[in-house]
């Protein structure tokens, strides 16, 4: 096991976010603290959508032969797919299948929704479980066989155009809830070999992981006519033809949580961004015998502000241990701000306020008027400050080569993402991949002057990025 993925499952385990026992390989169950940080990080994500999607809930078993309508779609698949083969004793007649993702479940219900052009655009999404029989190893968030936080949007156009603005519009979507989050990334369009099964094309966010791999985060796919073909999913233009459909889908998972936890965290453990953090304030009352009751009464009010007048989440640590306990832990669980109050503080109109990105301590005025206010911007700072930390160490992590032996020093030395001129054809990808041991994660941009591959000397139009990834 790496040094990271020792540091992973231990503050999985420590922080409460999953407990990794469930005896079925790949499948975990969510802590309470896990699955506030997994709520309130879908809340940001069902806000953006919110504005312009609507939410639906389809159900978790598709016939067979749906599922084998779309021939390379199915292909993709058919290694991971989990079967539903028998109503207790009795065979069913036709095997039911537990969705990978949603396509063949929606499209066939699409088909019967859209009549004319004028019903379009329509855009779904839907937050479900999602199964697949992965053959890799799995690791717990990272690659897992029940994915309980898939995120799939679905969206439905009555032109290309619209189709490919979409697109667009989805990276977008993904760049605010990233952002919000914190989490670094670059945004590539996959190689050909590398698209979702039946895509036109696949745009995918990757961000990197502490031991220098890469993640796919988040991926958003023109399905252009495809699905729409094979599932006679067709509209009335307005001179009366009949015409197919464009579509795009686009999905987040449990990814997102991991990356929060490898992103930011650290040698104390896990360190939140405020809007997610289960708790966003932790108080600890600093209690000697004398004053115990003046201090926790202090205390108790301040939680009422925060939580009333500053609408925060916040936790009161009233337990009866050493305060040095209380503190290692509320580290260890990424809580972004820790206020200690002890009889003195009271007394001197002060409170130590310590910042759980940086771990700096500061002891501050308490002025009651201004309290709320002031808490609220330490919180802002603190997500200004892991955002620009964790972009900077991010693209330091981005380095340009010009020749294969460069890139393997470069990925054997530091990991991280190398980026390069390539052909993109795929006998030379291909090459490379297994020269080097990496994965091409896809084309960043068309770079304006010819340049030469650095793989096979053909001429270069794409700027491209590989790295070692999960
Ligand atoms: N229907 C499309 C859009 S939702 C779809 O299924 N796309 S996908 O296959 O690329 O999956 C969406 C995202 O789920 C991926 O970008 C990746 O971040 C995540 N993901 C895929 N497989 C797993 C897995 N086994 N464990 C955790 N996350 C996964
Ligand atoms: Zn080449």
């Amino acid at each position: 096991m790496s040094k990271f993925s020792e540091w992973f499952h231990k503050i999985l385990e420590e922080a409460e976010i999953i407990d990794t026992r469930y005896p079925v390989k790949g499948m975990h169950v969510w802590l309470p603290q896990g699955f506030k940080i997994r709520r309130y990080t879908l809340n940001i994500l069902r806000k953006i959508l919110d504005e312009d999607h609507d939410e639906v809930l389809f159900p978790l078993l598709i016939p067979e032969d749906e599922l084998a309508k779309e021939a390379i779609h199915v292909k993709g698949f058919e290694d991971e797919v989990y079967w539903v083969t028998h109503g207790g004793l009795t065979e069913l007649n036709k095997k039911l299948a537990l969705r990978p993702t949603s396509e063949t479940a929606m499209y066939p219900m699409f088909s019967l929704w859209v009549r004319t052009h004028s019903d379009l655009p329509l855009k779904f999404y839907q937050i479900v479980n999602t199964f697949r029989y992965e053959t890799k190893h799995t690791r717990p968030l990272i690659r897992v066989r029940e994915i309980t936080t898939f995120t799939e949007a679905h969206t439905i156009h009555n032109s290309k155009e619209d189709g490919e603005k979409q697109v667009e519009r989805a990276i977008e979507i993904y760049k605010q809830f990233f952002n919000a989050l914190a989490i670094p990334y670059v945004i590539t369009t996959r190689p050909e070999w590398d698209k979702f099964p039946g895509a036109d094309y696949t745009v995918a966010f990757d961000t990197l992981m502490p031991d220098g791999k890469t993640l796919q985060i988040g991926t958003v796919h023109n399905l252009g006519q495809t699905f729409a073909r094979t599932f006679d999913i067709t509209y009335e233009t307005e001179s009366g033809e009949h015409e197919y459909a464009y579509q795009t889908c686009y999905g987040i998972s449990d990814r997102v949580i991991a990356s929060i936890i490898g992103v930011h965290g650290d040698q104390s453990g896990l360190c939140l961004p405020p809007d997610v953090a289960s708790y966003q304030v932790v108080i600890v009352p600093i209690i000697f015998k004398k004053g115990k009751e003046e201090v926790l009464e202090f205390c108790r009010k301040m939680e009422d502000t925060l939580r009333d007048k500053g609408n925060l989440r916040v936790y009161l640590d009233d337990r009866d241990i050493r305060a040095g306990k209380k503190f290692y832990e509320w580290e260890m669980r990424g809580v972004p701000l820790r206020i200690e109050i002890g009889a003195r503080d009271i007394q001197n109109g002060e409170m130590v306020v310590l910042s759980r990105n940086n771990l700096q301590k500061e002891t501050m005025k308490y002025d009651p008027q201004t309290f709320t206010g002031k808490i609220d911007e330490i919180l802002k700072n603190i997500s200004q400050n892991m955002a620009h930390k964790s972009w900077e160490s991010f693209n330091k992590n981005i380095r340009p080569v010009s020749n294969t032996d460069e890139a393997l020093e470069e990925i054997s030395k530091h990991g991280g993402i190398i980026s390069f001129n390539w052909c993109g054809n795929k006998s030379c990808g291909k090459d490379l991949e297994e020269k080097l041991r990496v994965d091409i994660l896809g084309v960043q941009e068309i770079s304006k002057e010819e340049k030469t591959c650095i793989n096979c000397g053909n001429p270069a139009k794409k700027i491209t990025l590989l790295s070692r990834t999960y």
